[in-house]
C-alpha cells in the first residue's frame, strides 16, 4: 500500500513547557486543518520540526510521542534554527520573494546551513519512504528537498507548493544561489503556486536562468515530465461560518461590545510582517481622520498583530514603528471616550477571532504582497448577516478571486483613505450583493477541494509520465 508523506519546515503541533512537562497542542491553522484528513488516515505521515529546540535526552521521549500521532520530528539546534530558519529562509527568501529587496542578505555560512537542514529533511523522509509512496513538500524552507530525493529515488511521486509569491526573474536573479534553488523545486513532478503570475515568474525564471524550455506549463528536465500549475488555497469555510455562529462567540462579541460602545471598528489582523503593510494602513487611517474629522469618535481601527519571527532585527524594528505609529495617532485623537486604535499585540483562540470577525463591520487587509492571504477568507465566511465590506490589497494574491472587495493599491495612501470612507458609508445593500458573491466563491473553493485537486493532479501526471515512459 502506497502512503502520503506531508513534508514542512513545522509540525501541525505546538509544544509547551509546563512544570517541566511537554505539552502537546495541535495547531488550528489553515495547512493543518487542509491536510488533517491525509496525515492521520491509515500510514501517512507529517514530516517537520517540532518548533522548539529541545536538549538530546528529549528528543526520544517526543519522538514516541509524535510518532503516536502519526508525526516524524526533523529536530533542530539552535544554531539551524538561527541560520537556516531566521537565516537563510527569513531574510533571504521572504524578502527576495515578497519583493523587499533592501532587507535581503546573502552570507554563505546561511546557505550552507539551508543547504544542510534541507539535507536533514530529506534524510528524515528517506527514512520512511517506500517505492509507491507521494511525497508532498511545502513552501520556500525547502525548496532543496525535491531534488535531493529525486536523486536518491528517481522514480518516487513528488509535489510541491509554495506558499509565498514566486519573484520577477529580476529579482530572483539577484539570489547568488538562484539555479541550486530552481534545480533543487524541479526535483518535483507536480509544483504549485497561488496565482497564475507566480507560476509565469517560476517559468520565466527556469527558463532565463536555468536554461530549461517550456511549453505552456510543462517543463521537460532531463526527459522527466514536470508540471507548473496554479492553485489558489482555500479554507475550512464550514468551520469559520459556524464558529462565527456558535453561542460563545455571539455572547464575547456581545461583551466585548459593551465595553467598546457603538462605534465602527475596522478590523487589521496579520502576523507582525513587514509584507503585510501594517505602518501604510495606520498611516491611512491617520489621514483618514485628519481629513475627515466628523468620523473621529465614531470609527476605531481594532488592531491585532500577532508575534512573529521578533528575533529577526527587521521584525523588532517593525514593532516599534507600529508602536510609535500607534502612539501617535492615538495622542492626536483620542478623547475621554475615544480610542482611535485599540492595539494588540498578541494572538487568540478561534472563538475569539470569531467574535473579532462578527463585531467589526469593515475588515482592511492591506498587505505591501501576500501569497494569498486566509485572514480576509475567513472574514468572508464568518459575516452571517452578509454584510460588512473588506478592503483588500491588489497585491494578496487572494485579490484574484475577490474582485467584489474594495481593491486597493496599498502604496496609494490617497486610495486607502478614500476606500475606508467607502466602506463606511456604503450602502447595505450593496455591501450584501458584494458579500453574497464572495462568500460564494469562498465557499465553492475550500482547502479540502484544494487538497484533493493537488494530490488529484500529483497522481495524474505520475501515470502519465509512466504511460509516456513505456511508449
Ligand atoms: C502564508 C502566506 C498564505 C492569525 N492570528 C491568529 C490566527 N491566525 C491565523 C489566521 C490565518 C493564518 O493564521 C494566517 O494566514 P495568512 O494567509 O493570512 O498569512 P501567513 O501566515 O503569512 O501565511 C500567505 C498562507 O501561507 C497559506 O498558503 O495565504 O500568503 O504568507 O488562518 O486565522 N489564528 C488564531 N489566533 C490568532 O491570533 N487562532
Amino acid at each position: 500500500m502506497s502512503k502520503t508523506i506531508i513534508v514542512s519546515n513545522r509540525l501541525p503541533i505546538r509544544i509547551e513547557k509546563e512544570d517541566g512537562k511537554n505539552l502537546y497542542k495541535t495547531s488550528e491553522g489553515g495547512l493543518a486543518t487542509g491536510l488533517g484528513s491525509i496525515y492521520k488516515d491509515g500510514d501517512n505521515i507529517w514530516v517537520g520540526w517540532p518548533g522548539i529546540s529541545l536538549p538530546e535526552e528529549e528528543e526520544k521521549e517526543v519522538e514516541g510521542e509524535l510518532i503516536q500521532r502519526n508525526m516524524r520530528p526533523v529536530f533542530l539546534s539552535e544554531a539551524e534554527v538561527q541560520e537556516f530558519y531566521l537565516g537563510f529562509s527569513n531574510q533571504t527568501l521572504w524578502p527576495a520573494f515578497h519583493y523587499f529587496i533592501h532587507h535581503m542578505r546573502f552570507k554563505d555560512e546561511e546557505w550552507k546551513a539551508y543547504t544542510d537542514a534541507n539535507q536533514k529533511f530529506a534524510d528524515a523522509v528517506s527514512k520512511w519512504l517506500e517505492p509507491d509512496d507521494v511525497v508532498w513538500i511545502h513552501d520556500y524552507q525547502l525548496m532543496l528537498v525535491p531534488n535531493m530525493l529525486r536523486q536518491k529515488f528517481p522514480n518516487i511521486t513528488i509535489g510541491f507548493f509554495q506558499h509565498i509569491p514566486f519573484p520577477s526573474y529580476e529579482v530572483f536573479r539577484m539570489i547568488p544561489w538562484r539555479r541550486k534553488l530552481l534545480n533543487g523545486v524541479l526535483g518535483a513532478d507536480y509544483i504549485g503556486f497561488h496565482t497564475y503570475d507566480d507560476m509565469r515568474h517560476f517559468l520565466s525564471s527556469c527558463h532565463r536562468l536555468a536554461g530549461y524550455s517550456y511549453n505552456r506549463n510543462q517543463i521537460l528536465v532531463k526527459n522527466r515530465l514536470v508540471e507548473v500549475d496554479s492553485l489558489p488555497m482555500g479554507i475550512d469555510y464550514d468551520k469559520y461560518a459556524q464558529s462565527a455562529k456558535s453561542e460563545l462567540a455571539k455572547a464575547k462579541e456581545m461583551a466585548f461590545r459593551n465595553s467598546l460602545g457603538s462605534q465602527d471598528l475596522i478590523l487589521s489582523m496579520d502576523r507582525l510582517d513587514y509584507s503585510k503593510g501594517i505602518p501604510g494602513r495606520l498611516k491611512a487611517f491617520d489621514r483618514f481622520l485628519d481629513e475627515n474629522p466628523e468620523y473621529i469618535g465614531k470609527v476605531s481601527l481594532f488592531l491585532i498583530v500577532v508575534p512573529s519571527r521578533d528575533r529577526v532585527p527587521s521584525y523588532k524594528a517593525l514593532k516599534e514603528k507600529v508602536e510609535f505609529l500607534v502612539g501617535h495617532i492615538n495622542g492626536k485623537y483620542a478623547t475621554i471616550n475615544y480610542v482611535p486604535i485599540r492595539f494588540y499585540y498578541r494572538s487568540y483562540p478561534l472563538d475569539e477571532l470569531s467574535a473579532f470577525y462578527r463585531m467589526c463591520r469593515i475588515a482592511m487587509i492591506t498587505p505591501k504582497r501576500d501569497g494569498m492571504n486566509l485572514v480576509c477568507k475567513e472574514y468572508i465566511a464568518s459575516r452571517e448577516n452578509q454584510d460588512g465590506v473588506l478592503i483588500l490589497s491588489e497585491m494578496a494574491g487572494a485579490a484574484k478571486e475577490l474582485s467584489d472587495a474594495i481593491l486597493v493599491n496599498p502604496n496609494d495612501e490617497a486610495e486607502m483613505v478614500e476606500s475606508i470612507k467607502r466602506a463606511l458609508e456604503m450602502p447595505i445593500k450593496e455591501q450584501q450583493r458584494r458579500m453574497q458573491i464572495m462568500q460564494q466563491t469562498v465557499s465553492k473553493y475550500t482547502i479540502f477541494q484544494w487538497v484533493d485537486l493537488f494530490i488529484g493532479n500529483l497522481r495524474g501526471l505520475k501515470a502519465r509520465q509512466e504511460a509516456m515512459a513505456t511508449k
